[in-house]
């Protein structure tokens, strides 16, 4: 896969420097409990994250890094961009492959934008579309987060007693806290989805009423509720389960159970990519395991992340391609033909570097569904500013993702028919 090298992160960090006058030498977040927040929980412990520039120029020297623990955030030719621990700035200094490092300070912070929905918004639109449009659309919940939330997941079917006998398809966003636009842009999809049906539009109603169509637009409450909760973003990653000696989160997208703990993961409860004490431990990737095993009609999986601008295929966990050519074939196909409409850079996941635990790779792993991640818009961007696009981004990240996103639900009944290489539109068919 090409993978687009940056420029612009130099520039970033550049920036970044004068605001903030120097190397910030201490890291301490504003943290507030939110009201969910079990009674007798562990303290929390405060963990010192930095970022990191960190020269790599190839998959297996990304790999190396993703196995000390680090969050690969951003690929380039030469280098990547993650976070990271103190420890985890030693190891890079005495391997000699650090290039920049610096620590996220309260200098830094940046507000949170209020065009991104939190939890309690994104509750109330999911319920205003539920009873506004309630003959072709139902509510209800995965389960419940660590801390106790909903975990709402919309369906949206033009034949909702029988839905479980028409093709399906499952969008979620919002596995990793700090990447809101993952969360607002499957929200938006549903209302517009819902809307243009409303209106009657041709082709929707078509889909709508051919299809089965699930949308969870954010796995990780807990996550996304505290990395707003204080009023500035706290570049917070995982879930808000409690670990050992103190260290909170799991992250989500290494915790799935196919070749769970094979790469790119860590057992430290204090890295941001801490696979959890075993496969399935949390709440919320139990929630989702049970529910893509109770509909047994979904064919096609996409899971929005941010950023860099890709779309990713199985597999994650390891470099070799899915070996059913058929299935190979079809994820690339897809994702080819998805990148020339939102212009992404399209390639199997493990080509940038390898992490394990993934959904993506336990969809198709486990169950044989063919499975996508968006890695969202911005490109390039580095030093925070890249998971905190302003929300004016957001309508045009929309628009080069929507065709996609219908491409999708267009081939759940029979994602093979991309093989065969039609490209005439109608409702169904592609
Ligand atoms: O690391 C992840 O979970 C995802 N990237 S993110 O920056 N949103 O955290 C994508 C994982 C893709 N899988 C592999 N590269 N193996
Ligand atoms: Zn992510």
């Amino acid at each position: 896969m090409s993978i687009k090298s940056g420029n612009l992160k130099i520039g970033v960090l550049a920036i970044l420097m004068q605001v903030t006058g120097a190397w910030a030498t201490v890291t301490t977040l504003p943290r507030q409990n939110s009201n969910f927040q079990r009674a007798s929980v562990a303290k929390e412990k405060e963990v010192t994250r930095l970022w990191f520039k960190i020269k790599a120029s190839n998959k297996f020297e990304r790999s190396k890094i993703a196995d000390l623990g680090i969050a690969i955030e951003h690929v380039t030719e030469d280098y990547v961009y993650g976070i990271g621990s103190e420890d985890d700035r030693k190891k890079l200094l005495r391997a000699g492959i650090l290039d920049v490092s610096f620590e996220f300070t309260d200098k830094m912070k940046i507000p949170v934008d209020s065009g991104y929905r939190n939890y309690a918004q994104i509750t109330e639109s999911l319920q205003n579309l539920a009873s506004k449009y309630s003959q072709i659309t139902t509510l209800s919940s995965l389960g419940k987060s660590f801390e106790g939330r909903e975990i709402w997941v919309l369906h949206v079917s033009g034949n909702l007693k029988d839905s479980d006998k028409m093709p399906a398809i499952f969008y979620v966003g919002g596995h990793h806290a700090r990447e809101h636009l993952s969360v607002e842009v499957p929200l938006r999809y549903a209302e517009k989805l819902l809307e243009l049906y409303s209106q009657g539009d041709e082709r929707i109603v078509g889909l709508i009423n051919s299809r089965d169509i699930h949308i969870v637009p954010v796995l990780n409450p807990d996550g996304i509720e505290y990395d707003v909760q204080s009023g500035y973003y706290q570049l917070w990653r995982k879930n808000r389960s409690h670990g050992k000696n103190g260290n909170f989160g799991t992250d989500l997208n290494r915790n799935y159970g196919y070749k769970w703990g094979t790469g790119g993961s860590s057992h430290d409860p204090s890295s941001d990519v801490y696979m959890g004490p075993q496969p399935f431990s949390e709440p919320e990737t139990q929630a989702l395991k049970a529910y893509i095993e109770a509909h047994t009609n979904i064919s096609i999986v996409l899971s929005f992340h941010t950023f860099s601008e890709l779309v990713l295929y199985p597999w994650g966990h390891q470099y070799g391609g899915i070996a059913d050519q058929k299935d190979f074939q079809v994820h690339e196909v897809m994702a080819k033909k998805m990148a020339q409409w939102n212009n992404y850079s399209p390639g199997q996941a493990s080509s940038l570097y390898i992490a394990s635990g993934d959904m993506m790779d336990w969809c198709y792993g486990e169950h044989k569904l063919i499975s996508f991640t968006f890695e969202l818009d911005p490109s390039n961007d580095w030093g925070s500013r890249g998971f905190y696009p302003g929300s004016d981004i957001v309508p045009s990240v929309m628009a080069k993702n929507w065709e996609p996103f219908l491409y999708l639900m267009s081939y759940a009944d029979n994602p093979y028919r991309a093989l065969e290489g039609k490209n005439i539109y109608s409702p169904m068919a592609y």
